[in-house]
């Protein structure tokens, strides 16, 4: 029912917006009061903030159409980011920062007595993803726009993002995150883009006479996808990209036969069938469930997306797709959209009608594979039964890539059976599987790791046969976070200060940030930024006091860790390190004490018992050490509830140390340490992810650094004694004395007995008991630093300093000069 065909040209021929505050405050005055029909009666700042949107969404729409003709004109290759998990946070304060014109939205809002903290509160977080994989895929996308990469995102609108998190009687209660339910302002839908998308019914498959599959996939169960199209703005620069988003409804038809039939209520029933494939993000971070809901969210997104990229395509080029390889680069951000590889295969094969090799060969040099970690429980697996009940073609599609790469090898490695066991994209046994790894991998030409040692361990562990076959796929691509949100927008204090001394070019050339290196010792400066970073840590105490309810006074250490819950992340280490203090205090050992404040924050997956049990633990600790007056300002902790992109944006500034204490080997990459870092806060942590190169880059006079390294963990299993450890070290014994004892669980008698037991086993995968002692140890070497202000300055500024790296500008430039290969094109709008 949509008209495809074009509108006259002069429709889309609009004389630029201006920027003047006077003409933004008329706009805004517009919106509210004829778009969006307030009047005297009804000031509500909610609208005020829509308005203020419209206003913005304006400039940003003229700069988006002058990108899209742009990329158009230039004709050249593009980038298609697909993944399950966007991590947005709010777009406000981000819009302003990269249009440039927040002095004048300053002044437009002054005309009206309005405050734009409030108007940015107003905005919920759009929080599409899990952790640090969506949040990399957000940075990610700024970093494009930011570098004039023709990139777009392709993800899923999920009704329901990540659950919000409540505290109540020290354990975790989720609640739906209805981000929708005031409209998202910021999205335009665009039904004329509607994708139909098949489930269920069988496959008939023919071989033609010259071995062509031809395959009809019939009797199918279909659905639409409606694409939401989000802008992303680039840093000043007149470039707005495309985040396009999926959300499911029914087909038309599919309501009207049910409906003619005189069944009203099941067609209702069938709409809602539909739409539950993007009702709610699935919350689990670095482990999978292997519900069939979640595999038929990543057929739908890869479906949508390839299908969207094909239709554009022979909107360009015609039906000939010879340089479709030439022009297209599917990155796919881990395994979850790793089924795009079949079903490329599937649309060129049964829809344009291409031989076998010619489609392989388009698919093998179209799709890129970023893996993400080396958990075993996380990687994917689908059962062989799943695929076949939910997605035939495809299945019958896997089993030929997988005969043809399998006799690869047999011919590579001439009856290495075991081999052929092991790299089969099947795994055999009572319930055959088909594993998402091994299938991104063969129909990929790159596979990249997220750290330096990341990629190593990948190479040498779980991929080494793939690395044997083939090495020059494999690379390292180590993440970044954008310094426009995670500095210039968080932290405005620090911009400034930094800006002053050395222009603002670092914003987007975050290499600059070195030029700092001879300010660190300059002791006017140490004081200036020591003053920045007691007014942020002023600003973070605000907001523990809001929503924790404990005083951190902002001339203790602020000690932080904000992440998702995890085993492997040892939040327990951290909560043994302030049990330890504890004991301390109250034993009266508190010579030269430095008094410090322990943030502990992070959501745990809802079926993830023992992380649950880990947060109620932090609570309950929190309560009894922040309630017993022997402590006074000696130590506080408390647990950050809901935390999320917009808190760790007050987080991150306000931070003296970022705790980054994971089992070595375990983090792939760990980002949140570089937002931490970039903000001047110093790291503990353990030789794992990307700290290794934070080191690295920072000096190690300037890390905390303590605990087992990767190989040495890996050489532990076997000899791992705890028992032994805690007879030997009179301070871990305490602790543990003390959790035993029920001083933190009192009236909830046996409740962390779990916790004690997993600690204690022989078989802890996490080995905390082991780096125990020297943890303390380095929490010593900082309480002894922190008491020289000026040396900690120094050592702050230095991190700053030498943050540059970290810069996803950085990472993105890597991608693009050995994955993507895009030309950078300047759109034609006013920056
Ligand atoms: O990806 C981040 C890394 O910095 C972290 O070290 C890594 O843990 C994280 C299944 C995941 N790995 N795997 C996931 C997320 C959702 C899901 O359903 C797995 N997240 C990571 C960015 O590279």
């Amino acid at each position: 029912t949509h008209d495809r065909s074009l509108p006259h040209a002069s429709l889309t021929e609009v004389p630029p917006l201006s920027n003047d505050p006077q003409t933004l405050a008329q706009d805004l005055q517009g919106y509210y009061t004829h778009h969006l029909g307030r009047d005297r009666n009804c000031r509500t700042t909610h609208y005020i903030y829509k308005a203020l949107v419209l206003t913005l969404r304006d400039r940003l729409m003229e700069r988006w159409k002058n990108t899209r003709y742009a990329y158009q004109d230039n004709n050249g290759r593009r980038a298609y980011y697909m993944s399950l998990e966007y991590l947005m946070g709010r777009a406000l304060g981000n819009a302003l920062l990269n249009l440039g014109l927040e002095e004048e939205i300053d002044q437009a809002l002054s005309m009206f007595s309005l405050d734009m903290e409030e108007l940015e509160a107003c905005e919920s977080d759009a929080g599409l993803g899990n952790g640090g994989l969506g949040r990399l895929a957000a940075c990610f996308l700024d970093s494009c726009a930011t570098l004039q990469l023709p990139v777009c995102g392709y993800g899923i609108r999920y009704r329901y993002g990540m659950f919000r998190q409540h505290i109540r009687n020290g354990e975790q209660v989720e609640e739906p995150d209805h981000w929708l339910r005031d409209g998202y302002p910021w999205e335009i839908e665009r039904p004329e883009y509607a994708q139909r998308i098949r489930f269920g019914g069988r496959s008939e498959v023919k071989r033609e006479a010259d071995g062509r599959l031809s395959g009809r996939w019939v009797e199918t169960h279909d659905v639409l996808a409606i694409p939401y199209d989000v802008p992303i703005p680039g840093f000043r620069n007149g470039t707005v990209n495309t985040l396009r988003l999926w959300s499911a409804a029914a087909t038309d038809e599919f309501d009207l036969g049910e409906f003619n039939s005189g069944a009203y209520p099941e067609s209702v029933s069938a709409k809602n069938d539909a739409e539950k494939i993007t009702m709610v993000l699935y919350p689990n971070d670095a482990s999978e469930n292997g519900k069939e809901l979640r595999l038929r969210q990543q057929y739908f997104l890869a479906s949508a997306s390839l299908q969207d990229v094909l239709q554009q395509w022979v909107g360009i080029e015609g039906i000939d797709m010879d340089r479709f390889a030439e022009k297209n680069v599917f990155q796919l951000n881990d395994t979850h959209p790793a089924i795009c590889v079949p079903e490329l295969m599937r649309l060129l094969l049964d829809e344009h009608c291409l031989s076998w090799d010619e489609a392989w060969e388009i698919t093998s040099n179209t799709m890129a594979y970023t893996n993400h970690t080396l958990l075993p429980e996380a990687l994917e697996k689908w059962p062989v039964r799943m695929f076949q009940r939910l997605l035939p073609r495809l299945l019958d599609i896997i089993y030929e890539i997988n005969a043809r790469f399998l006799a690869e090898v047999s011919s590579r490695w001439p009856g290495d059976r075991d081999r052929i066991r092991r790299m089969s994209i099947i795994e055999e046994g009572p319930e055959p599987m088909v594993r998402m790894a091994f299938l991104a991998i063969v129909g990929s030409f790159s596979v990249n790791g997220v750290a330096a040692l990341h990629s190593r361990l990948l190479q040498r562990g779980m991929f080494k046969d793939f690395f044997e076959m083939w090495p020059q796929k494999f690379n390292n691509k180590t993440n970044g976070v954008t310094p426009r949100r995670w500095v210039a927008a968080a932290n405005p204090m620090l911009t400034e200060l930094i800006s002053e001394q050395i222009g603002d070019g670092w914003i987007d050339d975050l290499s600059q940030l070195r030029k700092l290196i001879p300010l660190a010792g300059d002791k006017d400066f140490q004081q200036r930024w020591l003053t920045v970073k007691r007014d942020n840590k002023v600003r973070l105490a605000d907001l523990v006091r809001q929503r924790c309810e404990v005083h951190f006074d902002p001339d203790a250490l602020f000690d932080v860790q904000v992440k998702r819950i995890h085993e492997y992340k040892r939040q327990l280490l951290n909560v043994l390190h302030v049990i330890h203090l504890y004991d301390r205090i109250k034993r009266g050992d508190i010579q030269n004490w430095t008094p410090r404040c322990v943030l502990i924050g992070g959501k745990a997956a809802p079926g993830y018992a023992m992380a649950k049990r880990i947060v109620k633990l932090v609570n309950n600790v929190a309560h009894v050490v922040n309630n017993d007056p022997a402590v006074g300002d000696l130590l506080k902790v408390a647990f950050f509830p809901n935390y999320g992109v917009s808190a760790m944006e007050v987080i991150c500034p306000g931070t003296d140390l970022s705790e980054q204490i994971s089992t070595a080997g375990k983090e792939a990459s760990g980002t949140g340490n570089m937002k931490f870092m970039m903000n001047g806060a110093l790291t503990i942590g353990t030789l794992d992810g990307a700290n290794i190169e934070i080191r690295e880059e920072v000096g190690e006079e300037n890390f905390f650094l303590f605990g087992l390294n990767a190989e040495e963990v890996a050489g532990m299993r076997e000899n791992y004694d705890p028992a032994a450890i805690i007879a030997a070290d009179e301070n871990l014994a305490r602790v543990l004395q003390l959790l035993e004892s029920g001083h933190f669980n009192q009236f909830e008698p046996g409740i962390f007995d779990p916790i004690l037991r997993a600690l204690t086993s022989r078989n802890d995968p996490w080995l905390t008991v082991a780096d125990f002692a020297d943890y303390l140890k380095a929490q010593r070497a900082v309480s002894q630093a922190y008491r020289d202000q000026e040396k900690w300055a120094k050592m702050s500024i230095l991190n700053t300093a030498c943050s540059g790296r970290f810069s996803t500008d950085r990472t993105i430039s890597e991608y693009n000069d050995e994955i993507w290969k895009l030309r950078p094109t300047p759109s034609l709008s006013a920056k």
